[in-house]
């Protein structure tokens, strides 16, 4: 198939770009850090998202080595922003899988000069629930060497409470599913939202709202101590140049 074909050139054309979506400290109201999102610059399909390549890339076994470029240019990108900003990467359940995550991680962080509190990787429940162990042991080195982790779209798997104690998170991101049906606040998204971020405070982990969209999902989130929010009522993930624009007027 043409786009297959075209997939696998990609990688030595150069024709990933990332994209970023910052997330935002709702008591600072100041900017965390990015979340590198993935884009396929197709040179006559135009850009071509995540959701129309990954699978394919998946299949043929492309995603460890576009997980490998994807970390090395995140890191490259954040080391130029100021203080503290974190930068966010997905990591594919294959990636997650394979045996050599912590050396692409320390190789993107020596070849970029990135301090290691800066990098946040973000991992799925269903990329982790086939073989909890070897995450447990993955993770923990990855939090010893300084990395921060997040668990991506809590509450969409199947993994239990217990997944929360038993690893070492730093943040937890509720899935967009929960603020979509949060509404007002009273019926159940909203009660499911209040108890996540409550349980959270208790553990000391950072909840972070995906997908926010209103301005009654960001006063109600806000009201319910939820520490950070994302979504596309504070900013669509935009270019590195206006990542940088955005760091420059709300710091
Ligand atoms: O950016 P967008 O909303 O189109 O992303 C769609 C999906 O693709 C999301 O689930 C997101 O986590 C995933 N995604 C985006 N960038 C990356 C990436 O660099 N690596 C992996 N593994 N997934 C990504
Ligand atoms: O699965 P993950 O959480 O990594 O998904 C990230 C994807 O979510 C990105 O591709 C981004 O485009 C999308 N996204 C970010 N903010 C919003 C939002 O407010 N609403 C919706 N519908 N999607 C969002
Ligand atoms: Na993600
Ligand atoms: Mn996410």
């Amino acid at each position: 198939m043409e786009l297959e074909r075209d997939l696998r050139l990609a990688l030595e054309r150069d024709e990933f770009v990332l994209y970023y979506q910052p997330f935002l400290n709702l008591k600072t109201n100041r900017i965390v850090g990015f979340e590198a999102l993935i884009r396929w610059q197709h040179p006559l399909r135009g850009l071509v998202s995540p959701g129309d390549f990954i699978p394919a890339a998946e299949s043929m076994g492309l995603m460890y080595d576009i997980g490998v470029w994807t970390l090395d240019a995140a890191c490259r990108e954040a080391v130029g922003w100021p203080g503290d900003t974190v930068v966010s990467v997905n990591v594919s359940a294959a990636q997650f899988r394979h045996g050599g995550l912590v050396e692409t991680v320390q190789r993107a962080l020596a070849c970029s000069g990135l301090d290691a509190m800066r990098l946040e990787l973000e991992i799925t429940e269903t990329a982790m629930i086939d073989d909890v162990p070897h995450a447990g042991r993955v993770l923990h080195q990855l939090r010893d060497m300084g990395v921060q982790i997040a668990l991506d779209d809590f509450g969409t798997g199947y993994s239990s409470l217990s997944f929360l104690h038993s690893l070492p998170f730093t943040r937890i991101k509720i899935d967009r599913s929960f603020i979509r049906d949060m509404g007002n606040g009273m019926g159940d998204g909203g009660a499911i939202v209040r108890a996540i971020t409550g349980l959270c405070g208790s553990l000391g982990v950072v909840a972070t709202a995906e997908g926010v969209e209103t301005q009654a999902q960001f006063d109600y989130l806000k009201q319910v101590n939820c520490s950070e929010i994302q979504g596309f009522f504070f900013s669509y993930p935009c270019p590195a140049a206006e990542a940088r624009q955005l760091l420059d007027v709300r710091r």
